[in-house]
């Protein structure tokens, strides 16, 4: 199949590629949480829910496989380095009670994805203690299984945890596909920059598109 993508098409095998989702979860999406302590306006992120909740379920549809991540710390925070927790002036740190329980630990409300990306039973669910997916995590070895070559991405925030993410995995060989309208930053500019810099340079981290040109390709599979 064939995306239509800048800066060049984006050619892809279902069978060889994954939809990975990061971090949609209350923590960074609803009031509350871990997005708004840091002073942002997390209604901004709401936004992309729509269309990234079509993607998942033609993806679904299709048979592809799905990544799920979550940015979440053990409850003793012995995976949280003080560096992290303690940066900046935030109203919770990481591990305090807030509204949805302990802010970004694994299990807490807060930590959940949100109802309409919730994953299926037997898709891949990845707690992550860092901003890239594959620091600490076994998300390597869990692609590397199923023979996996490219990845599309959805997510947030697109300059944080998608373009760190998008960064090792291409470092790690795989071919990434960012859907532009279904990811989102707290900074509307640096979402546009971080897309930007992605596509740069002849895709030197990767691919961007509108999710309409996936469900295209999908739809004509
Ligand atoms: N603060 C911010 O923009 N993002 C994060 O802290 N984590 C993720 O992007 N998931």
């Amino acid at each position: 199949m064939q995306i239509d993508a800048q800066p060049f098409a984006f050619d892809f095998e279902i069978g060889r590629t994954a939809l990975v989702i990061i971090d949609m979860q209350r923590d960074f999406v609803e009031p509350g949480g871990f997005g708004e302590s840091l002073g942002n306006d997390v209604s901004l992120l709401q936004a992309i829910v729509p269309a990234a909740q079509a993607v998942l379920g033609a993806w679904r549809r299709h048979g592809g496989l799905v990544v799920h991540t979550r940015e979440a710390h053990r409850p003793d925070l012995a995976d949280c380095p003080p560096a992290k927790r303690n940066r900046g002036n935030p109203r919770l740190r990481i591990g305090d009670v807030g509204p949805m329980g302990r802010v970004l630990i694994a299990g807490e409300p807060g930590n959940q994805i949100i109802e309409a990306l919730a994953p299926l039973e037997g898709e891949i669910a990845i707690d992550k203690p860092g901003k890239g997916a594959f620091y600490a995590t076994p998300l390597s070895a869990l692609l590397q299984e199923r023979g996996i070559r490219q990845l599309v991405f959805m997510g947030v925030t697109t300059e944080v945890c998608v373009q760190t993410t998008m960064r090792e995995a291409n470092d790690r060989g795989y071919d990434c596909l960012l859907l532009e309208d279904c990811t989102e930053s707290y900074f509307p500019h640096f979402k546009a920059a971080a897309i930007e810099m992605i596509r740069a340079q002849g895709a030197i981290v990767g691919w961007t598109a509108p999710s309409a040109a996936l469900l295209k390709a999908l739809a004509s599979d």
